[in-house]
């Protein structure tokens, strides 16, 4: 493929800023860590959990630097981009501690520095400079958008949408996509009200009954301050692939808006964020997919995809390579297992490690090493037999949120309820087969939804003198495959 005079410029901002990324590494290792996931899969609290973890000495056990006693201390110190906002820990730990409530919804990106004085397995000091790097999934998803012409990028956003799952979703803009014009004169209020409706189907796609994961381009549904903008006013329009629009045509409108999102969002983010990340750990609300039928399990695995696709884009830079390896190791970790009973956590990471499987097949992956995890950043509940009907069900014990509905009662905020979380079935392929196969919390009581009971963080009480330790559920297992070996 020809390489176009802007691709060329772009390729020589990226290497130079991989040099100076580099020669910074030789005096001070650094890993930048990029921590990713749709909206609400849990980026904030598990960067939170594991800050507090590692400077406060955090129960780790799997975690063999810091259980072996070879780190000495970690600390934050200012983080090295000046552009990017620092990412708010002390506030978020606060509501999570103090208020026992949950972080706000952070819509931008964000970056907090940890430094960790450790000592060598040889015995000598060392220090490991750990960037991380908050981002929205739905970011992430855009980047294969950088290999689609309008055209292609209209064809696939139209195919999907008339799936069986999606297509009722999709009516009203399909309505009025059908009455236009694409080779008529261009006109802005076409294009605004095209990019409402699509904007429309998107949000409903994402609504949590459906759980659908695959919904570029990301900054529709979070346009910060493009809002109204030009680059965020345009939709797909049932154009050929092959095809050419004609001069002053809505379709040659659309198409300029189209590559003006790519301009404006897309390069940016990889330039600037993507193609600095040395690990990356993809969080997934795999429960909320196993909620909603297999339906939005396909969806989920068609993002893991796309996510693993990602990690392609860019390739073949030689100067890239040179100064700067790729990505070499992706953990995938299912969040907030603790809305199961332990009993379950193996077969939740089988069952992501299966949609991973199927995933890598499709995207032909890339030489970094994936591992899977189910895991809690802050573990909400705990465990306990509940005895029905001389019944012992294997439950979980937790104070649901203030204003939570279930069977007709509402919550205090203060009542600790126990539920029975259903379980989920042993042989991860019936997930993607019957509707049924996962009732989740449904099951407690015929008609109560307890599906998204939401519970507060942990009520916390030092033990002796020791410091605080958020519960977690295999935190530290993600710790260990994503800096373990960085620490030897
Ligand atoms: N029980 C439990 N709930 C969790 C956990 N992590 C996240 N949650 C829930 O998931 C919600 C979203 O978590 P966040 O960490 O804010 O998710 P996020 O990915 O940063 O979300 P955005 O900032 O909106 O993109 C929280 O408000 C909690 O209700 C966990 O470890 N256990
Ligand atoms: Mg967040």
């Amino acid at each position: 493929m020809a390489l176009h005079f802007s691709d060329m410029v772009e390729e020589a901002r990226i290497s130079a800023r991989a040099l100076r990324d580099f020669s910074e590494g030789l005096f001070n290792p650094t890993l930048r860590l990029g921590i990713t996931g749709l909206s609400r899969a849990g980026k904030t609290v598990f960067i939170t959990a594991l800050i507090h973890g590692l400077t406060r000495g955090g129960r780790f056990p799997v975690f063999e630097p810091l259980s072996s006693g070879r780190i000495a201390r970690a600390h934050l110190e200012p983080q090295p981009d000046d552009a990017v906002p620092r990412f708010d820990y002390e506030r978020h730990l606060h509501t999570l501690i103090e208020q026992r409530a949950w972080p706000n919804s952070t819509v931008d990106i964000s970056e907090l520095r940890l430094v960790i004085d450790y000592q060598r397995t040889n015995g000598a000091e060392r220090t490991l400079t750990l960037d991380i790097v908050d981002y929205p999934g739905e970011w992430l998803l855009d980047l294969p958008l950088l290999n689609k012409s309008y055209e292609q990028w209209s064809n696939e956003s139209l195919t999907l949408s008339r799936g069986s799952a999606r297509s009722s979703l999709a009516a009203p803009w399909h309505g009025y996509l059908a009455g236009l014009d694409a080779e008529g004169p261009a006109d802005e209020q076409a294009a605004l009200t095209s990019a409402r409706l699509f904007t429309d189907y998107l949000r409903a796609c994402r609504d949590e009954r459906f759980a659908m994961s695959l919904l570029p381009p990301g900054r529709f549904l979070m346009p910060g301050n493009l809002a109204g903008s030009p680059a965020l006013t345009f939709a797909p329009l049932d154009v050929p692939e092959g095809g050419s629009a004609p001069d002053g045509s809505l379709w040659a409108m659309m198409r300029r808006r189209y590559q003006a999102y790519k301009d404006v969002v897309v390069r940016p983010f990889f330039r600037d964020h993507f193609a600095r990340l040395d690990r990356q750990v993809v969080l997934v609300d795999a429960l909320a997919a196993f909620n909603s039928g297999p339906n939005a399990l396909f969806d989920l695995e068609a993002a893991l995809a796309g996510i693993l696709d990602c990690f392609h884009v860019g390739r073949g830079n030689f100067l890239n390579a040179l100064f700067r390896p790729r990505i070499d190791r992706i953990l995938f970790a299912a969040t907030k297992a603790d809305h199961l009973h332990h009993s379950s956590h193996d077969r939740l990471e089988a069952v992501l490690r299966r949609a991973v499987a199927r995933a890598v097949m499709r995207a032909e992956v890339t030489g970094a090493t994936i591992d899977v995890v189910a895991l809690a950043a802050v573990r909400a509940t705990r465990e306990a037999q509940v005895t029905r009907d001389r019944e012992s069900l294997p439950s979980i014990l937790g104070t649901p949120m203030s204003g939570e509905k279930a069977d007709g009662e509402i919550f205090d905020g203060n009542t600790e309820v126990a539920t029975f979380p259903g379980e989920l079935p042993d042989d991860p392929q019936a997930l993607f087969e019957s509707e049924t196969a996962f009732r989740g919390l449904a099951h407690a009581q015929t008609d109560a939804d307890f599906r998204f009971l939401r519970f507060r963080p942990p009520r916390l009480t030092p033990e002796g003198g020791d410091p605080i330790a958020l519960p977690h559920i295999r935190l530290d297992r993600a710790l260990q495959f994503l800096i373990g070996d960085r620490l030897q």
